[in-house]
C-alpha cells in the first residue's frame, strides 16, 4: 500500500525513532515551544498518534528570555531495558541532558545534565555489553570538524572516557545529527552534512569498532535531494530503524518550498523511506538517495489516516497536545475554569513582537490549504489587545486583532514583517463578540472578521513567504495562535475564546 510524504505534516524536524517489540516511537525538536518534545506512536511507520511530551516542567525545560530558534534542538529517542531515554541540547540553558521515562507517554524523569559534553544533535548506543555510547558534535566552531564520541554512565551522566573525534565526515558543512548503529557485525555511523539547507544530505561510514576508525561509503550521500527539482528538499537529519518484518526504514527531515522563488513557511517536517542494503552492506535510503510525496510501505495494511479534530471547544480541563506556549508560559494568564467552557487568555505585558513569555497559545500550521478561526468575547481596556495571529517569531507575524485605542475599540489587522510593522486595516466595533477567520492557500493568508449578526468582512491578505524559513529565518514553521496583550501593561481583561476551529 503507498504513503504520502511528509508523514507528520507541518514543524516536526529532527525527527529520532525507536522501537518496543512492534511498537514504534517518535521525538522531534521543538526550540522556544513549551511544552517541548513531543512523542509520537506508531505500529506501522505511517500512522502516528501523538501520546505527549518529553519536557512538560519547568525543570525539564528552562526556556525565559529564549529566542527564536533557541532552546531545544535536535533530540534522540532510544529505548534500553525497560527504559526510554530522550537526549537532547537546550542550546539557551545549559546544553545537553537526558530525561528517561518507564512509560513513553510519561512522566519523565528530571534532567540528567550532561556538563561534560558540549555540541548539539547528542545520541546514545546502548551496545551489547552494555557499555552506553554518547555521540555528537564539535564544541562550537573552533574545534577540529567532525563528530565525537565517549561512554557514558547512563545513570549519573557522567563520562566514563574521554571525548575522541571519530569521523571528520565527507568533507561537507556542519557534519550533524549523527546515529551510532551496529548492524551485522559493523559499527555504522549515519550523520547529517550541508546544514538544514538545499544542500542537506545524508552519509554514511562504518567500522568494527565503535570508535573506528570509520571507513567513509564511497558513493555518499545515501540520501539528499540537493540541486534536484523536487517538490520536497533539504533531505537530511534521518534516524534508522527496523521494522518487524526485518525490513529498514529511516524517517529524516525535509521541507515543501512553493512558487517560482522557492520558499516553505510550514517548517521542516517529518518523512519516511524505505532503505535498501548494497551488496556490501551499506544503507540506501529510497530510489537510489532520493524519496518522492508518494511512496510505497508493503507492510501497510491500514490506509494512512489523518484522524483530524477540526473544532476545539475548550470545554475540557486542559487544553489538547497540540496546543503549545512560546517559552515557560506565565500560568495564571491562561483559564479553562473561569469562563466555564472558554479559553481565557489575560494580556502580559509583552506585545508578540517581545522575545517574552508573551500570553500566546497556539498550534502548527500543518496544511498549505486550510482555513481556522475562533468566536473571541472581549471587551477591552485602554492599550488592551487580543486576538488571533499567523506566526513564524516575533519579527514576522500577522495579526487580526479587538483592541481599545485612545478610547476607541477596534477590530485591527496587522502585518510585522522585519523591521515594518504596519496596521493595514482599522474597523471600529461595538459587539460583545466576533469571529476571526483566517483562510490559508500556498501562497496566501486572508483575513476576516465575522459580526455577530453574521455580517464578514474582509480585511486583508498576508503573503506566506513573508513568514518562510527562508525570509523569517529560523529553525521553526508557522503557528495559528490565540494571544493577547496589554501593550507594554499586565491587562486586566481577559479575552475569552468560545471556540477554535481548523479545517482543512
Ligand atoms: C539540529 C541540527 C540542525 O540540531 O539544525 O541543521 C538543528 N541541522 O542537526 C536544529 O534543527
Amino acid at each position: 500500500m503507498n504513503y504520502t510524504n511528509p508523514i507528520i505534516s507541518g514543524f516536526y524536524p529532527d525527527p529520532s525513532i525507536c522501537r518496543v517489540e512492534d511498537d514504534f516511537y517518535m521525538v522531534t525538536s521543538t526550540f522556544e515551544y513549551f511544552p517541548g518534545v513531543p512523542i509520537f506512536h506508531s505500529k506501522d511507520l505511517v500512522n502516528w498518534k501523538q501520546i505527549g511530551h518529553c519536557l512538560t516542567t519547568k525543570e525539564q525545560l528552562p526556556l525565559e528570555k529564549t529566542g527564536s530558534s533557541g532552546g531545544v534542538f535536535a533530540p534522540t529517542i532510544r529505548y534500553h531495558n525497560g527504559r526510554f531515554y530522550m537526549i537532547t541540547t537546550n542550546v539557551s540553558h545549559k546544553g545537553n541532558f537526558f530525561v528517561w521515562a518507564e512509560k513513553p507517554e510519561g512522566p519523565w524523569s528530571d534532567p540528567v545534565w550532561l556538563n561534560e559534553w558540549p555540541g548539539i544533535d547528542p545520541s546514545l548506543f546502548f551496545d551489547d555489553d552494555g557499555t552506553v555510547y554518547i555521540t555528537g558534535t564539535r564544541e562550537g566552531v573552533q574545534a577540529p570538524h567532525g563528530i565525537y564520541q565517549a561512554t557514558l554512565d547512563i545513570v549519573t551522566g557522567k563520562l566514563l572516557s574521554d571525548r575522541q573525534l571519530i569521523w571528520e565526515g565527507t568533507g561537507a558543512a556542519e557534519p550533524e545529527g549523527p546515529h551510532l548503529y551496529k548492524i551485522d557485525g559493523y559499527y555504522y555511523l549515519l550523520i547529517s552534512e550541508g546544514g538544514t539547507e538545499y544542500g542537506h544530505m545524508v552519509v554514511a561510514a562504518r567500522s568494527e569498532y565503535p570508535f573506528g576508525p570509520f571507513e567513509s561509503y564511497e558513493d555518499n550521500p545515501i540520501l539528499s535531494h540537493r540541486s534536484l527539482k523536487s517538490p520536497i528538499q533539504g533531505t537530511g537529519h534521518s534516524d534508522l530503524i527496523q521494522f518487524t518484518d526485518g525490513s529498514w526504514w529511516a524517517v529524516f527531515l525535509a521541507y515543501r518550498p512553493i512558487g517560482y522563488f522557492p520558499k516553505h513557511h510550514l517548517g521542516r517536517e517529518t518523512f519516511l523511506a524505505p532503505v535498501q542494503w548494497t551488496d556490501d552492506g551499506w544503507p540506501i535510503f529510497g530510489d537510489n538517495g532520493k524519496v518522492t510525496v508518494e511512496m510505497e510501505a508493503p507492510h501497510l495494511d491500514t490506509p494512512q489516516s489523518t484522524d483530524w479534530e477540526e473544532l476545539d471547544d475548550f470545554n475540557k480541563d486542559s487544553l489538547g497536545m497540540k496546543w503549545n506556549y512560546r517559552r515557560n508560559p506565565i500560568k495564571s494568564n491562561y483559564s479553562l475554569t473561569k469562563n466555564e467552557g472558554w479559553l481565557s487568555l489575560k494580556g502580559a505585558a509583552a506585545t508578540l513582537s517581545e522575545p517574552e513569555s508573551h500570553t500566546f497559545v497556539g498550534r502548527r500550521q500543518e496544511h498549505f490549504d486550510c482555513a481556522v478561526s475562533t468566536l473571541l468575547s472581549f471587551n477591552p481596556d485602554e492599550g488592551e489587545e487580543a486576538g488571533l495571529t499567523v506566526y513564524a517569531n516575533e519579527q514576522y507575524h500577522y495579526d487580526v486583532a479587538l483592541m481599545k485605542e485612545k478610547g476607541q475599540k477596534s477590530v485591527l489587522f496587522r502585518k510585522t514583517v522585519g523591521s515594518l510593522c504596519l496596521i493595514e486595516k482599522r474597523l471600529p466595533y461595538t459587539d460583545e463578540e466576533l469571529t476571526l477567520k483566517v483562510k490559508a492557500d500556498e501562497t496566501t493568508y486572508t483575513f476576516s472578521v465575522t459580526d455577530s449578526s453574521g455580517k464578514t468582512t474582509e480585511l486583508g491578505i498576508g503573503e506566506c513567504g513573508f513568514l518562510s524559513k527562508e525570509v523569517a529565518g529560523g529553525f521553526t514553521g508557522v503557528y495559528f495562535g490565540l494571544y493577547a496583550t496589554g501593550n507594554g501593561k499586565e491587562s486586566t481583561n481577559e479575552a475569552s475564546f468560545d471556540w477554535f476551529k481548523y479545517s482543512i
